[in-house]
């Protein structure tokens, strides 16, 4: 049951982060999705990677919508805001709370169902606006919470647990998101936690739309031989064409690497995000090489994984609108209703 929460209890020598919480802090309640569940092992990641940064649980958002993948936001951030939206409609909500509170992290997190299907147009225009979140899709082929059906990023000739072949070409998120303007796109596993945690603390301080598709496989309903998402498949066929290692805006950058193989990031925040190439023909920074890239490993069966594509000096919804640095929310009818002078002014500059 979603309600039961954890004990409070913490170990007393549990580590502490530079904010004071241990890792626990950064847990909800306990989880009802199956056993095995790739969704579990993203909200793990979720959590680490929060803890890691010394983010102050009440400064996160977490947003999402209708499915098991958007169930998991109960069971992490138990301290953090949260709004569980309709089907597909989380988008719009995080684009509304992002406006009106500039001051939070937003973290989106839906499904492939919740965003390549009923979601698809607000997953869009999130994407082209550049709304300031980290949006994550738990990928696993299936619509799980309902019991199984093709989702459309089922790909094309992949089998059912019944054996049924899906006939239906499918939506390649990442190149959705490329193609729409989105500043920093991840693809990874959730059963790669090394690789997962890294790219959520990169999108987390990335300015802009951060889109990372999480191929998370559903053991009740699609990890069976013929399914394109099931752990083995995923395992045999994901080739990660870099390594990321990120490093805070404070840290020391004592890692040493050999030159050429690797691509150095800076980010708004002075983050850098280091890149270990393993894939000598992949340039992260260049949007159209990587929508090619993208699209010719797919052909082959690949299923490419890391950091794919970020825009160093990407900007957000609130540079592009030009709006005030102070959060819309915490502006006073004074600031908001400044006068018949004021507006006479403005008025005059309209004529
Ligand atoms: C408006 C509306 N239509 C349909 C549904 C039924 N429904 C609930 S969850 C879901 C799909 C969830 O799939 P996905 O987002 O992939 O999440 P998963 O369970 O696979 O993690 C559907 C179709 C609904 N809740 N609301
Ligand atoms: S039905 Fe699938 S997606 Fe839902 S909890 Fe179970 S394994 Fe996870
Ligand atoms: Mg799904």
């Amino acid at each position: 049951m979603t309600y039961i929460s954890k004990p409070k209890l913490h170990h007393p020598t549990l580590a502490k982060n530079q904010v004071g919480y241990t890792r626990r802090d950064y847990e909800g309640k306990i989880s009802t999705l199956c056993a095995g569940c790739g969704h579990d092992s993203i909200s793990a990641a979720i959590i680490q990677a929060c803890w890691e940064l010394d983010i102050q649980p009440h400064r996160v958002a977490k947003l999402s919508g209708i499915g098991c993948s958007s169930k998991t936001p109960d069971y992490f951030l138990g301290n953090s805001h949260g709004f569980n939206t309709v089907h597909g409609r989380m988008p719009s909500v995080a684009t509304g709370a992002n406006l009106a509170n500039r001051d939070l992290i937003y973290m989106g997190v839906s499904g492939d169902g919740d965003s390549a299907s009923i979601g698809i147009g607000q997953f869009a225009h999130c994407m082209r606006r550049g709304v300031n979140l980290v949006y994550i899709v738990e990928n696993n082929g299936v619509y799980g919470l309902t019991k199984g059906q093709f989702s459309a990023t089922a790909d094309k000739g992949s089998k059912s647990k019944r054996g049924v072949a899906n006939n239906d070409e499918p939506l390649d998120m990442i190149g959705m998101a490329l193609l729409l303007g989105a500043t920093y796109v991840a693809r990874s596993f959730s059963g790669d936690k090394k690789q997962l945690v890294p790219l959520i603390k990169g999108a987390i301080e990335h300015k802009g739309a951060a889109f990372i598709d999480v191929i998370s496989p559903c053991v009740a309903f699609n990890n069976h031989a013929g399914s394109t998402k099931s752990y083995e498949y995923v395992r045999q066929h994901n080739e990660a064409v870099n390594r990321l290692d990120f490093i805070e805006a404070r840290e020391e950058i004592t890692a040493d690497y050999a030159p050429g193989e690797v691509v150095t990031v800076a980010q708004h925040d002075g983050s850098m995000l280091r890149l270990r190439k393993l894939a000598a023909d992949h340039d992260p920074t260049d949007r159209i090489k990587v929508m090619n890239f993208v699209q010719e490993r797919a052909v082959k069966g690949e299923v490419v994984t890391g950091l794919l594509y970020v825009q160093p000096d990407s900007s957000d919804l609130h540079e592009n609108l030009n709006t005030v640095d102070t959060p819309l929310n915490s502006l006073t009818e004074r600031e908001l209703c400044p006068g018949n002078v004021a507006l006479e002014r403005i008025n005059a500059s309209l004529r």
